[in-house]
Protein backbone atom coordinates (compact mmCIF):
# COMPACT_ATOMS: atom_id res chain seq x y z
CA UNK A 1 0.00 0.00 0.00
CA UNK A 2 0.93 3.72 -0.83
CA UNK A 3 2.08 5.61 2.39
CA UNK A 4 -0.60 7.49 2.65
CA UNK A 5 -1.28 8.34 6.29
CA UNK A 6 -4.65 6.10 7.23
CA UNK A 7 -6.12 9.38 8.76
CA UNK A 8 -9.04 11.40 7.79
CA UNK A 9 -7.50 15.22 7.20
CA UNK A 10 -10.17 17.64 6.60
CA UNK A 11 -8.05 21.00 5.78
CA UNK A 12 -10.72 23.59 3.23
CA UNK A 13 -14.00 23.51 2.51
CA UNK A 14 -14.56 20.08 0.69
CA UNK A 15 -14.31 20.43 -2.32
CA UNK A 16 -11.19 22.90 -1.39
CA UNK A 17 -10.17 25.69 -3.75
CA UNK A 18 -7.89 23.26 -6.11
CA UNK A 19 -10.38 21.25 -6.72
CA UNK A 20 -12.88 23.80 -7.66
CA UNK A 21 -9.99 25.61 -9.89
CA UNK A 22 -9.76 21.96 -11.83
CA UNK A 23 -13.82 21.64 -11.84
CA UNK A 24 -13.54 24.99 -13.49
CA UNK A 25 -11.17 23.51 -16.30
CA UNK A 26 -12.98 20.43 -16.44
CA UNK A 27 -16.27 22.22 -17.29
CA UNK A 28 -14.87 23.64 -19.88
CA UNK A 29 -13.17 20.50 -21.31
CA UNK A 30 -14.93 17.61 -20.25
CA UNK A 31 -18.77 16.50 -21.63
CA UNK A 32 -21.26 17.41 -19.62
CA UNK A 33 -22.52 13.85 -19.70
CA UNK A 34 -19.86 12.58 -17.86
CA UNK A 35 -21.03 13.04 -14.34
CA UNK A 36 -19.34 13.09 -10.53
CA UNK A 37 -20.48 12.37 -7.81
CA UNK A 38 -18.02 14.58 -5.64
CA UNK A 39 -15.82 17.11 -7.91
CA UNK A 40 -13.00 16.61 -5.04
CA UNK A 41 -10.05 15.76 -7.49
CA UNK A 42 -7.94 13.16 -6.31
CA UNK A 43 -4.10 13.31 -5.57
CA UNK A 44 -3.45 9.88 -4.14
CA UNK A 45 -5.01 7.30 -2.72
CA UNK A 46 -4.48 3.80 -0.84
CA UNK A 47 -6.09 1.96 1.95
CA UNK A 48 -9.23 3.14 3.09
CA UNK A 49 -8.06 7.05 1.73
CA UNK A 50 -8.49 9.22 -0.98
CA UNK A 51 -5.88 12.32 -0.44
CA UNK A 52 -7.24 15.26 -2.47
CA UNK A 53 -5.17 17.90 -4.56
CA UNK A 54 -5.83 20.47 -1.32
CA UNK A 55 -4.38 17.78 1.13
CA UNK A 56 -7.74 16.67 2.49
CA UNK A 57 -8.55 13.16 3.32
CA UNK A 58 -11.26 11.41 2.42
CA UNK A 59 -12.29 8.38 4.47
CA UNK A 60 -13.44 6.00 1.32
CA UNK A 61 -16.81 4.67 1.63
CA UNK A 62 -17.34 4.04 -2.03
CA UNK A 63 -13.83 1.99 -3.66
CA UNK A 64 -14.48 3.60 -6.53
CA UNK A 65 -17.56 2.00 -7.15
CA UNK A 66 -16.69 -1.35 -5.78
CA UNK A 67 -13.59 -1.61 -7.60
CA UNK A 68 -10.49 -0.99 -5.30
CA UNK A 69 -11.43 -4.09 -2.61
CA UNK A 70 -7.18 -3.99 -2.35
CA UNK A 71 -7.11 -0.59 -1.92
CA UNK A 72 -5.83 1.98 -4.63
CA UNK A 73 -2.10 0.99 -4.63
CA UNK A 74 -2.17 -2.43 -3.45
CA UNK A 75 1.25 -3.70 -3.28
CA UNK A 76 0.96 -6.43 -5.11
CA UNK A 77 -0.47 -4.52 -7.90
CA UNK A 78 1.78 -1.96 -8.11
CA UNK A 79 4.66 -4.05 -8.13
CA UNK A 80 3.23 -6.11 -10.28
CA UNK A 81 1.82 -4.21 -13.03
CA UNK A 82 4.95 -1.71 -13.06
CA UNK A 83 7.35 -4.92 -13.85
CA UNK A 84 4.70 -5.71 -16.80
CA UNK A 85 4.67 -1.93 -18.13
CA UNK A 86 8.75 -2.34 -17.91
CA UNK A 87 8.57 -5.33 -19.98
CA UNK A 88 5.38 -4.63 -22.37
CA UNK A 89 2.50 -2.49 -22.75
CA UNK A 90 0.60 -4.22 -25.29
CA UNK A 91 1.30 -6.41 -28.00
CA UNK A 92 -2.42 -7.49 -28.12
CA UNK A 93 -3.51 -10.88 -27.15
CA UNK A 94 -5.07 -11.39 -30.58
CA UNK A 95 -1.89 -10.94 -32.50
CA UNK A 96 0.77 -12.46 -30.06
CA UNK A 97 -0.16 -13.84 -27.28
CA UNK A 98 1.49 -13.53 -23.58
CA UNK A 99 1.11 -15.63 -20.24
CA UNK A 100 -0.32 -13.24 -17.82
CA UNK A 101 -3.81 -13.48 -19.80
CA UNK A 102 -3.37 -17.70 -19.73
CA UNK A 103 -3.02 -17.17 -16.21
CA UNK A 104 -5.72 -14.92 -15.10
CA UNK A 105 -7.82 -17.52 -17.32
CA UNK A 106 -6.42 -20.57 -15.07
CA UNK A 107 -7.42 -18.54 -11.41
CA UNK A 108 -10.65 -17.22 -12.63
CA UNK A 109 -11.37 -21.24 -13.58
CA UNK A 110 -9.96 -22.06 -9.81
CA UNK A 111 -12.26 -19.55 -8.32
CA UNK A 112 -15.15 -18.94 -9.59
CA UNK A 113 -17.99 -21.68 -8.20
CA UNK A 114 -18.26 -25.35 -9.76
CA UNK A 115 -15.75 -27.84 -10.74
CA UNK A 116 -16.70 -28.50 -14.23
CA UNK A 117 -13.97 -27.47 -16.50
CA UNK A 118 -14.01 -23.83 -17.10
CA UNK A 119 -12.60 -21.39 -19.76
CA UNK A 120 -12.84 -17.50 -19.83
CA UNK A 121 -12.67 -14.82 -22.73
CA UNK A 122 -10.78 -11.25 -21.00
CA UNK A 123 -12.52 -7.59 -22.03
CA UNK A 124 -12.14 -4.21 -20.63
CA UNK A 125 -15.54 -3.15 -18.93
CA UNK A 126 -18.47 -4.38 -17.39
CA UNK A 127 -20.54 -3.99 -20.06
CA UNK A 128 -18.25 -5.54 -22.31
CA UNK A 129 -18.38 -8.67 -20.30
CA UNK A 130 -21.82 -8.40 -20.22
CA UNK A 131 -22.53 -8.32 -24.02
CA UNK A 132 -20.17 -10.95 -25.16
CA UNK A 133 -21.83 -13.33 -22.51
CA UNK A 134 -24.50 -13.01 -24.68
CA UNK A 135 -22.98 -13.20 -27.80
CA UNK A 136 -21.62 -16.61 -26.31
CA UNK A 137 -25.15 -17.77 -24.84
CA UNK A 138 -26.56 -17.14 -28.14
CA UNK A 139 -23.85 -18.85 -30.06
CA UNK A 140 -24.36 -21.82 -27.96
CA UNK A 141 -28.08 -22.16 -27.77
CA UNK A 142 -29.03 -21.08 -31.05
CA UNK A 143 -31.49 -18.81 -29.61
CA UNK A 144 -31.82 -15.20 -29.39
CA UNK A 145 -34.34 -13.99 -25.98
CA UNK A 146 -32.47 -12.33 -23.10
CA UNK A 147 -34.03 -12.26 -19.83
CA UNK A 148 -33.03 -9.47 -17.17
CA UNK A 149 -34.67 -8.89 -14.16
CA UNK A 150 -36.83 -5.44 -12.60
CA UNK A 151 -33.84 -3.01 -10.88
CA UNK A 152 -31.00 -5.09 -12.74
CA UNK A 153 -28.09 -2.66 -14.28
CA UNK A 154 -25.76 -4.27 -16.54
CA UNK A 155 -23.78 -1.55 -18.41
CA UNK A 156 -23.99 1.24 -20.73
CA UNK A 157 -23.93 -0.13 -23.81
CA UNK A 158 -26.49 -0.54 -26.59
CA UNK A 159 -27.10 -3.55 -25.57
CA UNK A 160 -26.74 -3.24 -21.92
CA UNK A 161 -28.37 -0.54 -21.66
CA UNK A 162 -31.51 -2.64 -23.00
CA UNK A 163 -30.56 -5.20 -20.11
CA UNK A 164 -30.34 -2.26 -17.60
CA UNK A 165 -34.07 -1.33 -16.30
CA UNK A 166 -33.54 2.34 -14.34
CA UNK A 167 -34.27 4.98 -17.55
CA UNK A 168 -32.48 7.81 -15.65
CA UNK A 169 -29.83 8.77 -15.85
CA UNK A 170 -28.57 5.64 -18.05
CA UNK A 171 -30.95 5.63 -20.88
CA UNK A 172 -33.13 8.36 -21.59
CA UNK A 173 -32.35 9.84 -25.05
CA UNK A 174 -30.44 7.04 -26.03
CA UNK A 175 -32.45 4.74 -27.84
CA UNK A 176 -33.89 3.07 -30.02
CA UNK A 177 -32.20 0.12 -27.76
CA UNK A 178 -31.11 -3.53 -28.68
CA UNK A 179 -34.03 -6.36 -29.44
CA UNK A 180 -35.34 -9.19 -27.72
CA UNK A 181 -34.42 -8.44 -23.82
CA UNK A 182 -37.43 -9.11 -21.89
CA UNK A 183 -37.88 -7.87 -17.95
CA UNK A 184 -39.20 -9.90 -15.33
CA UNK A 185 -39.47 -9.32 -11.49
CA UNK A 186 -37.46 -9.82 -8.50
CA UNK A 187 -37.70 -10.97 -5.08
CA UNK A 188 -37.09 -7.39 -3.85
CA UNK A 189 -38.40 -8.58 -0.04
CA UNK A 190 -38.61 -5.14 1.44
CA UNK A 191 -40.90 -3.70 -1.33
CA UNK A 192 -42.71 -7.38 -1.90
CA UNK A 193 -46.49 -6.86 -1.57
CA UNK A 194 -47.19 -9.92 0.69
CA UNK A 195 -43.72 -9.56 2.75
CA UNK A 196 -40.17 -10.65 2.02
CA UNK A 197 -41.16 -14.24 3.66
CA UNK A 198 -43.23 -14.92 0.53
CA UNK A 199 -40.84 -12.94 -2.37
CA UNK A 200 -38.49 -15.60 -2.85
CA UNK A 201 -41.24 -17.77 -3.86
CA UNK A 202 -43.80 -15.34 -5.61
CA UNK A 203 -41.44 -13.67 -7.78
CA UNK A 204 -39.88 -16.85 -9.07
CA UNK A 205 -42.99 -18.05 -9.90
CA UNK A 206 -43.96 -14.96 -11.56
CA UNK A 207 -40.66 -14.43 -13.20
CA UNK A 208 -41.14 -18.24 -14.93
CA UNK A 209 -44.61 -17.78 -15.50
CA UNK A 210 -43.60 -14.64 -17.66
CA UNK A 211 -40.94 -16.03 -19.64
CA UNK A 212 -43.14 -19.28 -20.50
CA UNK A 213 -46.20 -17.26 -21.74
CA UNK A 214 -44.36 -14.52 -22.91
CA UNK A 215 -41.47 -15.22 -24.42
CA UNK A 216 -41.42 -18.73 -24.43
CA UNK A 217 -38.44 -20.79 -22.44
CA UNK A 218 -37.51 -22.65 -25.91
CA UNK A 219 -36.65 -18.84 -27.18
CA UNK A 220 -34.72 -17.74 -24.42
CA UNK A 221 -30.14 -17.76 -24.72
CA UNK A 222 -29.96 -16.42 -21.52
CA UNK A 223 -31.57 -15.05 -18.11
CA UNK A 224 -28.97 -12.56 -16.72
CA UNK A 225 -29.02 -12.00 -12.50
CA UNK A 226 -26.83 -10.07 -10.25
CA UNK A 227 -27.01 -12.01 -7.43
CA UNK A 228 -26.79 -8.85 -5.49
CA UNK A 229 -28.51 -6.33 -7.54
CA UNK A 230 -26.02 -3.23 -7.44
CA UNK A 231 -26.61 0.19 -9.15
CA UNK A 232 -30.65 -0.44 -8.63
CA UNK A 233 -30.38 -0.46 -4.62
CA UNK A 234 -28.27 -3.38 -2.81
CA UNK A 235 -30.87 -6.15 -3.39
CA UNK A 236 -30.94 -9.24 -2.01
CA UNK A 237 -33.47 -11.60 -4.00
CA UNK A 238 -35.37 -13.16 -1.00
CA UNK A 239 -34.32 -16.39 -0.53
CA UNK A 240 -35.29 -19.57 -2.90
CA UNK A 241 -35.79 -16.99 -5.45
CA UNK A 242 -32.18 -17.48 -7.39
CA UNK A 243 -32.10 -21.17 -6.63
CA UNK A 244 -35.80 -21.46 -8.42
CA UNK A 245 -34.15 -18.98 -11.32
CA UNK A 246 -30.97 -21.17 -11.89
CA UNK A 247 -33.33 -24.93 -11.89
CA UNK A 248 -35.49 -23.14 -14.56
CA UNK A 249 -32.88 -22.22 -16.74
CA UNK A 250 -31.04 -25.93 -16.58
CA UNK A 251 -34.55 -27.84 -16.80
CA UNK A 252 -35.00 -25.38 -20.14
CA UNK A 253 -31.53 -25.35 -21.39
CA UNK A 254 -31.55 -21.44 -21.06
CA UNK A 255 -27.75 -20.31 -19.66
CA UNK A 256 -27.60 -19.13 -16.33
CA UNK A 257 -25.34 -15.91 -16.52
CA UNK A 258 -24.03 -14.23 -12.75
CA UNK A 259 -23.30 -10.47 -13.61
CA UNK A 260 -20.66 -10.38 -10.36
CA UNK A 261 -19.37 -7.58 -11.88
CA UNK A 262 -20.25 -5.65 -8.84
CA UNK A 263 -20.46 -8.38 -6.29
CA UNK A 264 -17.40 -10.60 -7.20
CA UNK A 265 -14.10 -10.80 -6.21
CA UNK A 266 -14.58 -10.62 -2.11
CA UNK A 267 -16.73 -7.87 -1.84
CA UNK A 268 -20.13 -9.74 -0.31
CA UNK A 269 -17.90 -12.02 1.71
CA UNK A 270 -17.13 -15.02 -0.39
CA UNK A 271 -15.09 -15.12 -3.43
CA UNK A 272 -18.72 -14.72 -5.34
CA UNK A 273 -21.82 -13.88 -4.33
CA UNK A 274 -24.02 -16.42 -5.78
CA UNK A 275 -21.57 -19.26 -3.35
CA UNK A 276 -24.23 -18.02 -0.74
CA UNK A 277 -27.36 -20.25 -1.94
CA UNK A 278 -25.05 -22.94 -3.56
CA UNK A 279 -25.66 -21.59 -7.57
CA UNK A 280 -23.62 -22.83 -9.71
CA UNK A 281 -23.59 -19.91 -12.86
CA UNK A 282 -23.18 -21.41 -16.96
CA UNK A 283 -21.40 -18.27 -17.43
CA UNK A 284 -20.36 -15.66 -14.74
CA UNK A 285 -19.14 -11.95 -15.67
CA UNK A 286 -16.72 -10.43 -13.51
CA UNK A 287 -14.77 -6.68 -13.40
CA UNK A 288 -14.23 -4.13 -11.01
CA UNK A 289 -12.80 -5.71 -8.21
CA UNK A 290 -10.37 -8.51 -10.97
CA UNK A 291 -8.02 -6.15 -11.16
CA UNK A 292 -7.15 -3.57 -8.33
CA UNK A 293 -7.80 -0.64 -10.07
CA UNK A 294 -6.60 -1.66 -13.43
CA UNK A 295 -9.60 -2.28 -16.23
CA UNK A 296 -10.21 -5.76 -17.02
CA UNK A 297 -13.08 -7.82 -17.06
CA UNK A 298 -14.17 -11.94 -17.65
CA UNK A 299 -16.67 -14.43 -18.82
CA UNK A 300 -16.12 -17.38 -17.01
CA UNK A 301 -18.29 -20.46 -17.64
CA UNK A 302 -18.84 -24.32 -18.72
CA UNK A 303 -15.79 -24.74 -21.63
CA UNK A 304 -18.32 -26.20 -24.09
CA UNK A 305 -20.76 -22.90 -24.03
CA UNK A 306 -17.67 -20.92 -23.64
CA UNK A 307 -16.03 -22.53 -26.83
CA UNK A 308 -19.62 -22.38 -28.57
CA UNK A 309 -18.23 -18.67 -30.35
CA UNK A 310 -16.31 -19.33 -34.17
CA UNK A 311 -12.59 -18.89 -33.36
CA UNK A 312 -12.06 -15.19 -34.16
CA UNK A 313 -15.77 -14.56 -33.15
CA UNK A 314 -14.63 -12.69 -29.48
CA UNK A 315 -11.75 -10.55 -28.87
CA UNK A 316 -11.15 -6.65 -28.84
CA UNK A 317 -7.62 -4.96 -29.57
CA UNK A 318 -6.87 -4.27 -25.43
CA UNK A 319 -8.87 -7.03 -23.97
CA UNK A 320 -7.16 -8.98 -21.66
CA UNK A 321 -4.02 -5.70 -21.64
CA UNK A 322 -1.03 -7.23 -19.69
CA UNK A 323 -0.76 -4.90 -17.51
CA UNK A 324 -4.27 -4.95 -16.16
CA UNK A 325 -3.57 -8.82 -16.03
CA UNK A 326 -0.71 -8.21 -14.10
CA UNK A 327 -3.04 -6.26 -11.83
CA UNK A 328 -5.24 -9.22 -11.58
CA UNK A 329 -2.46 -11.13 -10.21
CA UNK A 330 -1.54 -9.14 -7.77
CA UNK A 331 -5.00 -8.08 -6.97
CA UNK A 332 -5.77 -12.26 -6.38
CA UNK A 333 -2.87 -12.52 -4.67
CA UNK A 334 -3.24 -10.00 -1.75
CA UNK A 335 -7.22 -11.22 -1.91
CA UNK A 336 -6.17 -14.75 -0.88
CA UNK A 337 -2.65 -13.58 1.26
CA UNK A 338 -5.00 -11.11 3.44
CA UNK A 339 -7.87 -13.07 3.56
CA UNK A 340 -10.03 -10.60 2.08
CA UNK A 341 -13.33 -12.57 2.32
CA UNK A 342 -12.95 -12.63 6.16
CA UNK A 343 -12.50 -8.94 6.39
CA UNK A 344 -15.46 -8.01 4.49
CA UNK A 345 -17.16 -10.28 6.80
CA UNK A 346 -16.16 -8.71 9.54
CA UNK A 347 -17.23 -5.10 7.77
CA UNK A 348 -20.57 -6.24 7.66
CA UNK A 349 -20.54 -7.60 11.40
CA UNK A 350 -19.40 -3.49 12.29
CA UNK A 351 -21.54 -1.85 9.81
CA UNK A 352 -24.55 -3.76 9.87
CA UNK A 353 -24.52 -3.29 14.17
CA UNK A 354 -24.00 -0.14 14.26
CA UNK A 355 -26.31 0.49 11.70
CA UNK A 356 -29.11 -1.10 13.15
CA UNK A 357 -28.29 0.99 16.23
CA UNK A 358 -28.69 3.89 14.69
CA UNK A 359 -32.23 3.03 12.88
CA UNK A 360 -33.08 2.05 16.91
CA UNK A 361 -31.58 5.56 18.28
CA UNK A 362 -33.66 7.34 15.67
CA UNK A 363 -36.98 8.75 16.58
CA UNK A 364 -40.22 7.32 15.88
CA UNK A 365 -41.09 7.15 12.42
CA UNK A 366 -37.35 6.35 11.59
CA UNK A 367 -36.29 6.85 8.09
CA UNK A 368 -34.23 3.85 7.96
CA UNK A 369 -36.42 1.69 6.73
CA UNK A 370 -34.18 -1.08 5.63
CA UNK A 371 -30.41 -1.92 6.73
CA UNK A 372 -29.45 -5.09 4.41
CA UNK A 373 -26.32 -5.98 2.14
CA UNK A 374 -23.82 -8.54 2.58
CA UNK A 375 -20.07 -8.01 3.51
CA UNK A 376 -18.62 -5.02 2.34
CA UNK A 377 -21.89 -4.37 0.08
CA UNK A 378 -24.18 -2.73 2.77
CA UNK A 379 -26.58 -0.27 2.01
CA UNK A 380 -29.90 1.76 3.79
CA UNK A 381 -33.02 2.27 1.95
CA UNK A 382 -34.34 5.66 3.18
CA UNK A 383 -38.23 6.04 3.71
CA UNK A 384 -40.54 9.16 4.75
CA UNK A 385 -40.92 8.58 8.29
CA UNK A 386 -43.65 5.83 9.21
CA UNK A 387 -44.36 4.96 5.21
CA UNK A 388 -42.15 3.00 2.23
CA UNK A 389 -41.95 6.15 0.29
CA UNK A 390 -38.43 6.20 -1.20
CA UNK A 391 -36.88 9.35 0.13
CA UNK A 392 -34.57 10.45 -1.95
CA UNK A 393 -33.71 14.13 -0.43
CA UNK A 394 -33.22 12.67 2.49
CA UNK A 395 -30.79 10.71 0.78
CA UNK A 396 -29.33 13.20 -0.92
CA UNK A 397 -28.97 15.24 2.06
CA UNK A 398 -27.12 13.07 3.79
CA UNK A 399 -24.51 11.85 1.34
CA UNK A 400 -23.66 15.45 1.68
CA UNK A 401 -23.54 15.97 4.92
CA UNK A 402 -21.21 12.64 4.93
CA UNK A 403 -19.28 14.83 1.75
CA UNK A 404 -18.71 17.77 4.22
CA UNK A 405 -16.94 15.99 6.90
CA UNK A 406 -14.56 13.86 4.73
CA UNK A 407 -16.99 10.78 4.00
CA UNK A 408 -16.98 9.65 0.67
CA UNK A 409 -20.52 7.59 0.31
CA UNK A 410 -22.18 6.62 -2.83
CA UNK A 411 -25.92 6.99 -3.15
CA UNK A 412 -27.99 4.21 -5.61
CA UNK A 413 -31.20 2.33 -6.01
CA UNK A 414 -34.20 2.79 -8.39
CA UNK A 415 -35.93 5.60 -6.77
CA UNK A 416 -32.95 7.29 -5.69
CA UNK A 417 -33.50 6.23 -1.80
CA UNK A 418 -30.47 3.50 -0.79
CA UNK A 419 -27.29 5.05 0.79
CA UNK A 420 -24.66 2.61 -0.16
CA UNK A 421 -21.37 1.54 1.82
CA UNK A 422 -18.40 -0.52 -0.40
CA UNK A 423 -15.26 0.79 1.71
CA UNK A 424 -12.08 -0.94 0.00
CA UNK A 425 -11.62 -4.29 2.10
CA UNK A 426 -7.98 -3.29 3.25
CA UNK A 427 -9.50 -0.46 5.06
CA UNK A 428 -8.74 -0.46 9.02
CA UNK A 429 -11.32 -0.73 11.76
CA UNK A 430 -10.86 2.75 13.02
CA UNK A 431 -11.40 4.55 9.84
CA UNK A 432 -14.70 2.32 9.06
CA UNK A 433 -15.86 3.13 12.82
CA UNK A 434 -15.30 6.87 12.43
CA UNK A 435 -16.78 6.65 9.04
CA UNK A 436 -19.71 5.25 10.91
CA UNK A 437 -19.56 8.46 13.78
CA UNK A 438 -19.73 10.81 10.82
CA UNK A 439 -22.86 9.23 9.15
CA UNK A 440 -24.64 8.91 12.59
CA UNK A 441 -23.97 12.80 13.08
CA UNK A 442 -25.61 13.99 9.42
CA UNK A 443 -28.73 12.24 10.32
CA UNK A 444 -29.48 14.70 13.10
CA UNK A 445 -28.72 17.20 9.96
CA UNK A 446 -32.20 16.03 8.63
N1 LIG B 1 -22.82 -5.06 -14.25
C1 LIG B 1 -23.54 -5.52 -11.98
O1 LIG B 1 -22.42 -2.99 -11.35
C2 LIG B 1 -21.11 -1.29 -13.26
C3 LIG B 1 -21.80 1.68 -12.96
C4 LIG B 1 -21.43 3.08 -12.75
P1 LIG B 1 -18.70 -1.16 -16.47
N2 LIG B 1 -21.65 -0.60 -12.14
C5 LIG B 1 -21.21 0.77 -11.94
C6 LIG B 1 -22.02 3.96 -13.81
O2 LIG B 1 -22.84 4.80 -13.46
O3 LIG B 1 -21.63 3.82 -14.98
C7 LIG B 1 -21.70 -2.62 -13.60
C8 LIG B 1 -22.33 -3.41 -12.62
C9 LIG B 1 -22.88 -4.64 -12.99
C10 LIG B 1 -22.22 -4.33 -15.20
C11 LIG B 1 -21.64 -3.10 -14.91
C12 LIG B 1 -20.95 -2.35 -16.01
O4 LIG B 1 -19.59 -2.30 -15.77
O5 LIG B 1 -17.28 -1.54 -16.15
O6 LIG B 1 -19.12 0.14 -15.85
O7 LIG B 1 -18.99 -1.21 -17.93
Amino acid sequence: MSDIPQERRVLTAIPGPKSVELQARRTAAVAAGVGSTLPVFTARAGGGIIEDVDGNRLIDFGSGIAVTSVGASAEAVVRRASAQLADFTHTCFMVTPYEGYVEVCERLAELTPGDHAKKSALFNSGAEAVENAVKIARAYTKRTAVVVFDHGYHGRTNLTMALTSKNMPYKQGFGPFAPEVYRVPVAYGYRWPTGPENAGAEASAQAIDEITKQIGAENVAAIIIEPVLGEGGFIEPAKGFLPAIARFAKDNGIVFVADEIQSGFCRTGQWFACEDEGIVPDLITTAKGIAGGLPLSAVTGRAEIMDAAHSGGLGGTYGGNPVACAGALGAIETMRELDLNARARRIEEVMKGRLEEMRAKLPNGAVIGDVRGRGAMIAIELVKPGTKDPDAAATAALAKACHAEGLLVLTCGTYGNVLRFLPPLVIGEDLLNEGLDILERAFATL
